[in-house]
């Protein structure tokens, strides 16, 4: 439906597309035409004044006019100019565009000045208008602007003339320094909630928000992560077979972009992302079921899911079987992503996240708990000799399975693919889905730093390795070295410097701890090894 206003004389010569300054332009010529000069009424076209406004309707992000009508369709003849003036309503950021008008907003949110774009209708024929924020159009974010009339060729812009560029190479886009607000995101992997125990079903009431932050994702390197609770991977969950979980999911107001959470342990309502939309300030509680025991992956659904996925919405929910698992000594809690950025990997500065990386699954980082370093430099993995471990394993992806293994150890069991009743012995590596997860569990039997990988290895060099620490008396049954100098590990250790090496930066040496004399921590180790 469109929103005609009475014709006001104004010519513009070209098409052009505001920004607010532009827009204020627009807005005072139209007044001080119309009351100068009336005359011009006969032959310029009439200026439609559209405000439009975003929000929320049936599930869909869209935009509304002042009378409520979704994704109104704007109307005009050849000639006409149309204004379009754009506000956040639910606070999330967005823009507005038109390809074949060559019409692009500047961006707006809830704290920001209305947009404004002013254009004239040049040509006939139906065309879309849409939000550019990745995902905004998808989820509903666009409408039609339809013109009748003959093609004006007269009020076409000239074709701009080709610019030819001689002997100058491409210049890679510069990098923004570092961000000095950037925080920890990593998650603790020792973030497990306690066993369970034997109990009844019961209510269980969880409560998370999303917030969107500038985190530390290396040395020297800060991106723009989304998360759940201010962590990648984001609080984990543990309910019991039966429970009745209650999860409220709000949207911290400060954030850019629409969040929800589909937690694969819920069954109906696309795991809760149908009914979990959430704007920014506001709250949406779902309560469902834990039907199935398992180990479950939860994530943003909110287009482009891929996005904020990769930007560190993910985390594991587990659901006890009724009798418990097995007791264990240690509990961890990792997860790995692939992060799609666009700089190079070890560019010093801020990154921000890359659709185009993204859609040719080519990650910049991978990252065990949200950063380089996250297990082993900045969060400890420790346990004693004689210890039983089980690592709470998922990966968030977005893309990238993981063939997940420990250099050192065997996994006495798996839970493959987070099955709680499917238990196999004697594992090297397991494979874990994008959006899948697993349980290992391990007796440590020899003190070492044992390195956790994905043994697609090249992903070491680009930051996916993690330190478990097991301190206690060598075993020399369980091992022995003929060579005092972790002879055995330093196969390794070569193996992961050349992968390194190739991609001609630092990688797991790096992470390692060993920096040289001018390093302030210790160095422990090289390579993982002691
Ligand atoms: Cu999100």
């Amino acid at each position: 439906m469109s929103r005609l206003f009475a014709p006001i004389p104004f010519a513009i010569a070209v098409l052009f597309v505001s920004a607010p300054l532009i827009g204020s332009v627009g807005a005072t010529a139209v007044g001080k035409s119309a009351a100068n000069k009336p005359a011009a009424a006969a032959t310029q076209g009439v200026v439609h004044k559209i405000v439009l406004k975003t929000g929320m309707a049936g599930g869909k992000m869209v935009y509304l006019d002042a009378k409520g009508t979704v994704n109104p369709t704007i109307k005009g003849k050849v000639g006409d100019t149309v204004e379009i003036t754009l506000t956040s309503g639910e606070g999330a950021q967005h823009d507005i565009v038109i390809d074949e008008l060559k019409v692009k907003s500047a961006m707006f949110d809830g704290k920001s000045a209305p947009a404004k774009v002013v254009f004239k209708l040049t040509q006939s024929g139906s065309f879309t208008y849409y939000c550019s924020v990745p995902g905004h159009r998808q989820i509903g974010m666009e409408g039609l602007i339809e013109v009748s009339g003959p093609a004006d060729a007269a009020a076409k812009a000239p074709a701009a003339p080709a610019t030819t560029v001689l002997g100058a190479a491409p210049v890679a886009a510069a990098i923004a320094p570092a961000s000095t607000q950037a925080v920890s995101i990593a998650q603790d992997p020792n973030a497990v909630p306690a066993p369970l125990g034997a109990r009844a079903p019961q209510l269980v009431k969880y409560a998370i928000e999303t917030v969107e932050l500038d985190g530390r994702l290396d040395d020297g390197t800060t991106f723009t992560y989304w998360t759940f609770a201010k962590k990648v991977p984001g609080p984990m969950l543990r309910v019991k077979e039966g429970d009745t979980v209650e999860l409220a999911l709000t949207n911290n107001r400060n954030s850019k972009a629409v969040h929800s959470i589909d937690l694969h342990a819920v069954t109906g309502g696309a795991g809760g992302g149908a009914d979990t939309q959430v704007a920014p300030g506001e709250t949406k509680t779902i309560t469902f079921k834990a039907l199935n025991p398992g180990l479950y992956v939860y994530h943003c659904a909110t287009p482009s899911v891929a996005h904020h996925i990769s930007a560190g919405m993910y985390g594991l929910i587990l659901v006890e079987p009724r009798a418990g698992l097995p007791k264990v000594d240690k509990e961890f809690y990792v997860m790995q992503g692939d992060l799609y950025t666009n700089h190079k990997f070890g560019t010093k500065g801020h990154h921000v996240y890359s659709h185009d990386k993204a859609g040719d699954e080519l990650p910049t980082y991978y990252t065990f708990n949200g950063s380089v370093g996250a297990l082993g430099k900045e969060h400890r993995m420790a346990a004693n000799v004689g210890e039983t471990v089980r690592i709470y394993f998922g990966v968030g992806g977005p893309n990238k399975v993981s063939s997940f293994h420990v250099i050192g150890e065997i996994f006495d069991k798996v839970y493959s693919e987070g099955s709680t009743n499917t238990v196999k012995d004697n594992v090297q590596t397991t494979l874990v889905p994008a959006g899948g997860a697993t349980i290992v569990d391990f007796k440590v039997d020899y003190p070492g730093n044992y390195v956790l990988v994905d043994h697609a290895l090249s992903r070491a060099g680009k930051g996916l390795a993690g330190i478990m620490e097991v301190k206690g008396k060598a075993d020399a049954t369980v091992y022995k070295p003929s060579h005092p100098a972790n002879a055995g590990a330093m196969a390794h250790c070569r193996l992961l410097r050349e992968g390194a090496r190739a991609r001609g930066n630092a990688g797991f040496l790096r992470y390692g701890g060993r920096r040289g004399s001018a390093s302030r921590s210790p160095p422990t180790y090289e390579c993982g090894v002691p």
